[in-house]
């Protein structure tokens, strides 16, 4: 009842208020809301609230993250609080994090005698204990990550999910090995650990070497994740760096090797946070809400009767096909309630629920359910008696369609160009592809007279193409690609 007279009162949150998708901006925010993601009425910038159903899908979404990870690194967790003493060590680290660091100057009344920070980023809370940890050759490789909440002081535009002050999920790797080379070897594992991740999403990716003016503060090289959003501009969504002996320089990571010699250790650090699920709801969306692959999906299944007067006997064969369901392990939803099944069907599209079972007079006749599918909306019938096996033929073409429509919109919008007004015209609507010599001076003027960044070297591809730099006019090997980007 109080629902209703809400709803009588804001005419805005019916029906029709989910803005278009080509509208991406309004879209997202609406869909956040109205999918009951996030609450963005959070009074901090920056920070924002997840809903029950938003957290579920962070909790899948990050089950598959840490299922890849476990296979070979362990959890742990370490402090949110880093002492300014050893936040400060490593100087390029410092230069890259210190306007967006949040302190902690006072206990109480009291003035602290050394300030703490609030972790941007773990290096410095980990890196002070390998070093009480490594001792040996023995001791190698450490692969440890922790899932945690960091602070970040972003002076950009933020919005929820993707640019955040408070980020609730960043996933982050720290690893240790002997030599540059196997620390190498970890950056490659990472990246091919995080296309996996992304797959099972259903979100396909660009991996990219950034250029040296984009690596992280410390690293010898970080290679990047990138996806394309609905509105051209790319988000990176994963990071993986290679921090050389850096890191283990300054806070004193050494280990023994085989001949009884100190050796200072290799470092690797590897990050992604809720921007994989900003993308998933931006990819896969469309006009009528969320779309989620069924491994995500809060809620699998939605079995709707669908009555002409009372009918218990639909009713109890809804409930069979729930309980089948549920057996054999999936999140199913019957909905009871006595709003019309337009309603419902909205209502649970809207939630991204993948396959919709609706279960009339003349379906139990045939005994069958009608199958709807969320994600192309395509309908058909399927038996009861198998009707698990019927559900899991579908989510399997469902996961394979939101990858493959998912590709091809990357592909289709991803452009071969060979003068810097060309990169201008493809950008406004994609990623341009433009031969660059690798230098310096001449990749910050190709920004600089696009107006957009130089995401990198794809991966894979250095020495693969022909052309001629834009700028200096070489006559060159590698591609650089170009987007706009968050
Ligand atoms: N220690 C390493 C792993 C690190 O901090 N790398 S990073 O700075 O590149 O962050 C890892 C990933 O977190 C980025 O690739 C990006 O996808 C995400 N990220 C960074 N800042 C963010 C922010 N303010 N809000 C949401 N996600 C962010
Ligand atoms: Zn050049």
């Amino acid at each position: 009842m109080a629902e209703k007279k809400t709803k009588e009162k804001q005419p805005e949150v019916k029906k029709s208020s989910l803005p278009v998708k080509s509208n991406f901006s309004e879209w997202y925010n609406e869909l956040l809301l109205m999918g009951e993601i996030m609450d963005v009425r959070y009074p901090v910038k920056g920070l924002y609230v997840w809903f029950p159903f938003g957290f579920e899908l962070r909790k899948r979404t990050y089950a598959i993250i840490r299922e890849l990870l476990d296979k070979d690194h362990k959890e742990a967790l370490f402090p949110l609080l880093i002492p300014e003493t050893e936040f400060m060590k490593e100087a390029e680290h410092i230069k890259g994090f210190e306007n967006e660091v949040y302190w902690v100057t006072h206990g109480g009344q009291n003035e602290l005698d050394v300030k703490l920070a609030l972790r941007p980023t773990s290096e410095t809370a980990i890196y002070p204990m390998y070093k009480v940890w490594v001792r040996s050759h023995a001791d190698l490789p450490i692969k440890i990550y922790q899932i945690v909440n960091t602070f970040r002081y972003e002076t950009k535009h933020t919005r929820p999910l993707i640019r955040l002050r408070e980020i609730t999920s960043f996933k982050e790797a720290h690893t240790v090995h002997a030599t540059w080379d196997e620390a190498a070897d970890q950056v490659k594992e990472a990246v091919r650990i995080y296309q996996d991740f992304y797959r099972r999403l259903a979100i396909p990716t660009i991996v990219s070497k950034r250029p040296d003016w984009d690596k992280f503060p410390g690293a010898d090289y970080t290679m990047a994740v990138d996806t394309l959003m609905p509105d051209a501009r790319t988000l990176q969504i994963g990071t993986a760096h290679h921090l050389g002996n850096n890191f283990a320089k300054t806070f004193d990571i050494k280990y023994e090797d085989l001949n009884g010699e100190q050796q200072y250790a290799h470092q690797t650090c590897y990050g992604i946070s809720e921007r994989s699920i900003a993308a998933l709801i931006s990819i896969h969306g469309d006009d009528r809400g969320l779309v989620f692959p069924p491994e995500v999906a809060p809620v699998q299944v939605v079995i709707i009767p669908v009555l002409f007067g009372k009918s218990d006997e639909i009713i109890n064969a809804c409930r069979t096909v729930a309980d089948k369901l549920r057996e054999k392990g999936l999140r199913v939803t019957f909905d009871e309630t006595d709003e019309r099944p337009g309603a419902k069907y909205y209502r649970w599209e809207m939630k991204g629920v993948p396959l919709r079972l609706e279960i009339g007079p003349r379906d139990l006749k045939n005994n069958v359910a009608t199958i709807v599918r969320r994600d192309n909306g395509s309908k058909d019938t399927g038996l009861l008696d198998h009707i698990a096996e019927e559900v899991n033929k579908r989510f399997e073409l469902i996961r394979e369609n939101l990858f493959n429509k998912a590709q091809s919109q990357l592909k289709e919008r991803m452009h071969d160009c060979s003068s810097l007004d060309q990169v201008k015209e493809k950008i406004s609507a994609g990623i341009a592809r433009i031969p660059w010599c690798g230098e310096r001076e001449c990749g910050l003027a190709m920004e600089e007279a696009v107006g957009a960044g130089i995401l990198g070297i794809p991966e894979g591809e250095p020495g693969k193409g022909t052309g001629n730099c834009p700028i200096c006019r070489k006559e060159t090997k590698n591609i650089a690609i170009m987007a706009k980007t968050y």
